[in-house]
């Protein structure tokens, strides 16, 4: 009995240790009122051998979340695009960042005030771990988002 326990502590210890993945810094853009899509941005931290990539983002605060990358035109605009992942790889970490990777939130169901929190954004990443990022603050950011 005692033996068994003692496994089942080994075993939680052992899965707690096991996340390879840690989210620093996130932040979602503030937006004016009458703008219905903003952006979040992070930096992710890979600690496994292995390239991860995020494929998958949802937040409590938009109907829907893209994974999104600036490119560069011909003739020098800055244009967003969807992306079908973002890699972190192996022993790095990788930052969103205005002007570049992001995820996208599109049609907002609150305002999204300077010193204010976003309840929830929901990662995931190509290992199957799944991380809630729990009342995301709210900053005003400068320059680096263009809408298309
Ligand atoms: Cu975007």
């Amino acid at each position: 009995m005692l033996k068994k326990l003692l496994l089942a502590l080994v075993i939680i210890s052992l899965n707690l240790a096991a996340s390879d993945i840690e989210v620093k810094n996130a932040y979602v853009r503030a937006v004016p009122p009458n703008l219905r899509n903003s952006a979040s941005f992070m930096t992710i931290v890979n600690r496994s051998n292995k390239d991860l990539f995020l494929i998958y983002a949802n937040s409590s605060v938009a109907k829907n979340a893209e994974l999104h990358e600036h490119i560069k035109l011909k003739n020098g605009m800055m244009r967003m695009q969807q992306v079908k992942s973002i890699k972190i790889p192996a022993n790095h970490s990788f930052t969103l960042k205005p002007g570049g990777y992001h995820v996208m939130l599109f049609e907002l169901n609150k305002k999204l005030k300077v010193g204010e929190s976003v309840k929830s954004i929901t990662l995931s990443f190509s290992n199957k771990e799944t991380i809630v990022l729990k009342n995301v603050p709210i900053k005003s950011v400068i320059g680096g988002m263009k809408m298309k």
